[in-house]
């Protein structure tokens, strides 16, 4: 697999540390090991008050429920876990990465490993490995009022990987075509805890061949926090560009920023904290754009093909949560051990379609 073999494919949401790298022009290896007498990650910018676009036009409609919603008109439900029962419903999710490489599955589930793989539990530089029981037995994915709780915990016990967390790769397979578009939201809880890294993001499956590759992905949101150049104050959102595969200058091509968007670093901050509080995240996502909302405003529109840098379509995608932990971006500037067992908690997640009539 071109994925396992070569390391330059492997590092899915490495754009931040990228940007670093630039940032210090020295190589990211030595930026990081002098991030801290370096220039930082990100670099400060204002912000301004803004009002939710997404719901002010009239295109907000009510659930089943009679709540408005900031789902836009037009849009019908394919896909939702409310996460109301009493565990995780493993007919919706699996607990590791599509790619093999891993420690054995401890939940056994064909539809989950196939052909060997859908075993991988660590990407990048991170230092958990993602389980559905640490190595005291105790559940990661706890599902209770309502709420599913991704947990961290330092129980480690294989060498590099002090921490062990939980993580949902959905079986739920989608990409928009020329008739046929999305919109992904999920109301979410993240923790104000230094070192930590939750986020929301698609990547693709496997091709029908096989075979699999990356980029592309699309970040509805990665919530790093060193608690320096990342704060608690913000998110990162989009997707990663790698060639003309994705967009047709092979560079990120911002159609919309709101103020409060860094275009250089693809950063959202809010000027209030976005940790320890349920916030409701979103996509659009259509054959040729994605655009990112938090709490129901429009933060940020890119120009994006879900293609592989040859210039294929790629496979469908499947939605992922994770709740990472280190690693030289959410943790170059430690972690707040002090703080674990910590968690990442999800209200819902709701997929909606919108086929051209
Ligand atoms: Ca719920």
């Amino acid at each position: 697999m071109q994925w396992m073999t070569s390391k330059a494919l492997v590092p899915a949401r490495r754009a931040r540390r990228d940007s670093c790298e630039c940032l210090v022009g020295i190589g990211c290896i030595a930026a990081l090991a002098l991030a801290s007498t370096t220039a930082p990650c990100a670099s400060p910018e204002p912000t301004h008050p803004k009002a939710p676009e997404l719901c002010s036009n009239g295109n907000c409609a009510p659930d089943a429920a009679g709540n408005r919603t900031q789902v836009p008109a037009g849009y019908e439900l394919v896909f939702a876990d409310e996460f109301s029962g009493t565990e995780l419903d493993r007919s919706l999710w699996c607990t590791r990465y599509v790619y093999g490489g891993g420690a054995p599955a401890q939940v056994r589930d064909p539809e989950c490993q196939r052909n060997g793989d859908g075993t991988a539990d660590q990407l990048n530089d991170e230092l958990q490995r993602y389980v559905d029981y640490n190595s005291r037995g105790e559940r990661l994915h706890v599902v209770a009022d309502g709420v599913l709780t991704l947990r961290a915990t330092k129980t480690g016990t294989r060498s590099g990987s002090p921490y062990e967390a939980a993580m949902i790769r959905s079986k739920y397979l989608f990409k928009p075509t020329a008739d046929t578009t999305y919109f992904v939201t999920a109301r979410v809880k993240l923790p104000n805890v230094r070192g930590t890294w939750p986020a929301l993001w698609l990547n693709s499956d496997r091709r029908p061949d096989g075979t699999l590759n990356w980029p592309p992905e699309i970040d509805i949101f990665e919530g790093a926090l060193n608690e320096k150049e990342d704060t608690a104050d913000m998110l990162r959102l989009g997707a990663a560009v790698r060639s003309t595969g994705q967009t047709a200058s092979g560079q990120r091509e911002i159609t919309f920023a709101a103020p409060e968007f860094n275009q250089r670093w693809t950063t959202y901050k809010a000027g209030h904290s976005l940790r320890d509080r349920w916030i409701e995240t979103a996509i659009e996502w259509t054959i040729d754009e994605v655009c990112y909302f938090v709490d129901g405003a429009r933060i940020m529109c890119e120009r994006y093909a879900w293609r592989y840098n040859t210039g294929e379509p790629a496979a469908p995608a499947h939605l992922l949560a994770n709740l990472a932990i280190g690693g030289s971006w959410a943790g170059r500037h430690g972690i707040a051990d002090e703080k674990f067992p910590t968690e990442f908690q999800l209200d819902y997640v709701r997929v909606y379609e919108k086929r051209r009539r």
